[in-house]
């Protein structure tokens, strides 16, 4: 039976049976005290060790290479004298030695010529109005997300030093809503061995008494990724402003044939009926990306289970796994513990290789902790990405307020790191999202911005049944375009369609190879042009495009074109998308958050789902415009649209005076 009993001082009956081993004895350790996974994991794993250790040489051996430059603490700030001189490029890298992504991503500017002059102006238009982002400094991944005593919480990754990645603690803030937000003090701080060089990801479960607890993960003194226990020093305090760490802590440590670098990000725990609770922690095993399974009675003691929940060889380490469960009967979210008919639980992993958020739906088997997915060819890490734009180490919580599951993701900048430290600030949160099984296709997730974003709606324009030929772009009249939610249908004429004039080999299209909106077909591409400026020499497409088979089969992909966004040289601009399911007498619908810096567009009502990072120069306040275009060849499109101007959230300090 649970019991949730943290005493303060250790408790020599709840403490982890063996002694924490450092890293250098961690390949000799015996196995006996601890539990070994399979056995054919142990032989699979056994290399990881030596791997880990090539990774911290390799780290050493960049710290000497003289065109890295190493950036700790003492910043020089990106200056405009500088911005004519050409600089030369230079490497840097944040968090790979530590055992983590790459946390940068570039460190000056273009790799060939002048960086680009930014002015303040530019820099401050930069910050997002309804999307959650700390006051300063630099913010990763969302952690612990919780509903308690009528607030909820969200923790993030946060450097309190400086805008790069370093130094990470557990920021706190606080919402009635998910949209207004109250910044409080840190909730933990680096400051203890077992996590002085980091307290990084991890998540929060409600016990059924309504207590919380946090498991999160620990870069230790020597740099080995630990679990630790952490929980509110005060439960009564709704705004949970205190936070104790277990003094037993390490609560888990790498098991055997695990390498201490790649171990970590715990997610929160689910209750299985043999009266124990359960949570798994991502990993990996030469190529192989993994996630191990705990049992827990008390969450100070822990039992590795046998065999992993599920493993996707070629995927690489997977962080910030999330576990849960969605209804396929109805629409209302469900509590992390719940299992049965109607249900399949989602399994998402972020891939540290290529920094995407892949998920598959799936069953959940309790008696032996596995989990199998509904379609094997679109596994973890080879099928459904979450986000096909800059969206990254997300986490859901079960909303218990409002019987939802909610999302969040990390969405990073791609500008150079000293435009960050410039502007101060780098990185932003999604805007929350509600995510439910898709009943109509039966084979994904849908994401949803949660209601409470309309609550930020202003006025709003209509425009019905817009005549988009082919070939045009037709600006549309909003006084202004840069704090918008808008939503927008197409529909494209039969005749094209169907007839045989329209027909190309193009069902292999890929957004990212395309050649972006420029790239002409028959049946597309055609949509929305946001953050444009009047000359169009800056634009963000947001669009469609129907590739048709020479048998007539029709596909349609979603895409985002950031090649334009910018004049500047010196921020990264991708082509992102994917293929959207359209079923039979369906519209083609988008809905696109424009929030300054970003864009998150969302087709045929979530099915897929793309976050866009940019930074304009031309087209920022009030020279910001919005356009339909269409650039397909042989199609006219219609389109009707609805957009609101958004107001700001509102996004403050917490003072004591403040009435609750
Ligand atoms: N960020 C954290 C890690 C996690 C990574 C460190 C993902 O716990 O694996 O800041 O971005």
């Amino acid at each position: 039976m649970y019991t949730n009993q943290f005493s303060t001082s250790p408790d020599p009956e709840n403490t982890i049976p063996c002694s924490y081993n450092p890293l250098t004895d961690e390949a000799e350790a015996p196995a006996s005290d601890r539990r070994s996974i399979k056995v054919i994991l142990s032989t699979l794993l056994s290399g990881v060790f030596l791997l880990a250790l090539v990774m911290v040489l390799i780290g050493d051996q960049r710290s000497e290479d003289p065109t890295v430059v190493a950036v700790k603490g003492d910043y020089q700030p990106y200056s405009s004298s500088k911005t004519s001189e050409i600089l030369k490029p230079a490497k840097v890298s944040r968090g790979v030695s530590e055992g983590v992504s790459e946390k940068t991503y570039r460190l000056f500017s273009a790799e060939d010529g002048a960086s680009f002059p930014w002015s303040n102006l530019m820099l401050s238009w930069q910050r997002t109005a309804f999307h959650f982002q700390p006051e300063n400094n630099w913010m990763n991944d969302p952690n612990g997300p919780l509903y308690y005593k009528g607030w909820y919480h969200l923790f993030y990754q946060y450097n309190p030093d400086g805008a790069v990645w370093g130094n990470i603690t557990w920021g706190h803030a606080v919402s009635k809503d998910l949209i207004h937000w109250l910044y409080l003090p840190l909730a933990m701080i680096p400051d203890q061995w077992y996590d002085i060089n980091g307290v990084w990801t991890g998540s929060a479960t409600q016990l059924p008494d309504g207590s919380i607890v946090v498991l999160y993960t620990g870069s230790t003194d020597k740099m080995v990724q630990v679990q630790n226990l952490a929980y509110p020093a005060d439960p009564s305090d709704p705004l949970l402003l205190r936070w104790a760490k277990y003094p037993g802590n390490p609560v888990i440590i790498p098991p055997p044939g695990i390498g201490s670098l790649d171990f970590r990000d715990p997610t929160t725990a689910w209750f299985t009926p043999d009266g124990k609770w359960r949570l798994t922690v991502g990993s990996k095993f030469h190529k192989t990306g993994i996630s191990l399974v705990y049992q827990t009675t008390n969450f100070t003691t822990y039992d590795l289970v046998d065999g992993v929940l599920h493993a996707v060889p070629g995927t690489g380490m997977w962080e910030c796994v999330d576990f849960f469960p969605v209804s396929t009967t109805d629409e209302n979210g469900l509590d992390t513990s719940v299992n049965g008919p109607g249900v399949k639980h989602v399994l998402k992993a972020s891939l540290d290789d290529t920094k995407e958020d892949y998920y598959a739906l799936g069953t959940y088997y309790v008696e032996n902790d596995t989990w199998i997915p509904d379609n094997p060819v679109a596994d973890v890490g080879i099928g459904m990405i979450y986000d096909y734009g800059n969206f990254y180490a997300s986490k859901t919580f079960y909303d218990q307020s409002k019987q939802r599951r909610v999302l969040w993701g990390w969405i990073g900048e791609t500008d150079s790191e000293n435009a960050d430290i410039e502007k101060g600030w780098a990185s932003v949160q999604s805007i929350p999202r509600v995510v439910t099984f898709d009943h109509k296709t039966r084979s994904n997730i849908l994401q949803w911005p949660v209601k409470e974003t309309e609550s930020l709606r202003l006025s709003s324009d209509e425009f019905d049944k817009v005549e988009v030929p082919a070939g045009s772009v037709v600006p549309l009249n909003v006084s202004t375009a840069t704090q918008l939610d808008i939503i927008a249908e197409f529909v494209v004429d039969n005749a094209s369609l169907e007839g045989t004039g329209t027909i190309e080999a193009d069902g292999g299209y890929d957004c990212s190879t395309s050649g972006g909106a420029a790239g002409r077909g028959a049946l597309g591409p055609f949509g929305l042009l946001v953050l444009a400026d009047k000359s169009l020499a800056e634009q963000t497409p947001v669009y469609f495009y129907i590739a048709k088979d020479i048998d007539g089969h029709l596909k349609t992909f979603f895409c985002a074109d950031e090649s334009r966004s910018s004049l500047a040289n010196d921020v990264g601009k991708h082509v992102y998308g994917s293929l959207v399911p359209v079923l039979d007498g369906e519209k083609l619908t988008m809905r696109l958050l424009v929030d300054h810096s970003i864009v998150e567009s969302f087709a045929q009502g979530g099915r897929t789902v793309i976050t866009s990072r940019v930074y304009p120069t031309e087209a920022i306040y009030g020279a910001a415009r919005v356009f339909l275009f269409n650039n397909a060849t042989g199609a006219s499109v219609t389109a009707s649209l609805k957009i609101w101007q958004m107001n700001s959230a509102f996004i403050h300090p917490y003072s004591n005076e403040q009435e609750m």
